[in-house]
């Protein structure tokens, strides 16, 4: 099988726990090629986001098309989008229908509580987006700030994700890393029915945990570009992540990265 070609559309972050070079990370750790176009700069570090500039949106159309005269890609990553003429300009590439599988990551604020997002583009993510989406990825607070109801548990991710398949997504994972007991639930439709499924898993307690939305999105996107069903795409990245987290040093004053190559020896140790 040739290396897949995957995209990640997202923001910078200099400390590479989240965002596109992190991104990069996690599609080298899966054996795929990753190219990345830029949305924003962030000023940010494990201790927070500072402050976020959105690229030129011009500047993001041209780097999407350029990649895509270019190369075959095989999946792509949606996370950071900023402001609402760059999910635009990304809207209107994704409805070229550039690539198989595309994992839409709605990022809306950093953990540390900065929009990520320009509140005023959310609808602009619902309408525009969500059905141009192979797989949505939400964490229980982006699943309810994008379809307006409490989302708490695994009765309510069940309710909201049948309200993003409403609104025009066939395939949803609420990511509940973050609930007593932690769970993912995937949600399927095919336009008949809705299919779900629990992914129940340990609740971590760990300051590495910077970039995990990102490290997810962008394992599915890989998993997906190499064959996998979404079911068992799910079921990898979410290992993937969960020993990312667990093995990862302390980096960093604040909330520190995943440790996106656990799997690899270290080529620098003798
Ligand atoms: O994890 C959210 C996040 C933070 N910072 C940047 C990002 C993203 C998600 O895409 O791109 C720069």
């Amino acid at each position: 099988m040739p290396q897949p070609i995957v995209l990640t559309i997202a923001g910078f972050d200099p400390s590479s726990g989240a965002g596109v070079t992190a991104d990069i990370k996690t599609l080298a750790a899966y054996g795929c090629y990753g190219v990345a176009c830029i949305t924003a700069m962030t000023v940010q570090s494990t201790a927070g986001v500072k402050q976020v500039q959105p690229l030129d949106p011009e500047l993001v159309r041209d780097t999407l098309r350029e990649l895509a005269d270019d190369l075959p890609i095989a999946a792509i990553r949606v996370g950071m989008l900023g402001s609402a003429d760059v999910a635009e300009v990304v809207t209107e590439f994704l409805a070229e229908d550039p690539a198989e599988f595309v994992v839409l990551d709605p990022v809306l604020k950093s953990s540390s509580g900065a929009d990520l997002l320009d509140p005023r583009a959310v609808q602009h993510l619902v309408d525009g987006l969500l059905p141009l989406c192979s797989v949505v990825t939400p964490n229980v607070d982006e699943a309810a700030a994008l379809t307006g109801m409490p989302v708490v548990d695994l009765a309510s991710m069940t309710a909201a994700a049948r309200a993003l398949h409403r609104l025009g997504a066939p395939a949803v994972v609420v990511t509940g890393g973050h609930l007593d007991p932690a769970v993912d639930l995937l949600s399927e439709f095919d336009g008949d029915e809705v299919r779900q499924r629990e992914y129940p898993g340990e609740r971590l307690t760990s300051r590495s945990t910077h970039g995990t939305g990102c490290a997810f999105a962008s394992a599915l996107a890989a998993n997906l570009a190499l064959g996998r069903h979404v079911a068992d795409a799910v079921a990898a990245a979410k290992e993937y992540v969960t020993r990312a987290i667990v093995t990862a040093q302390p980096i960093g004053r604040g909330v520190g990265p995943v440790n996106h190559f656990w799997r690899f020896e270290n080529l620098g140790q003798k």
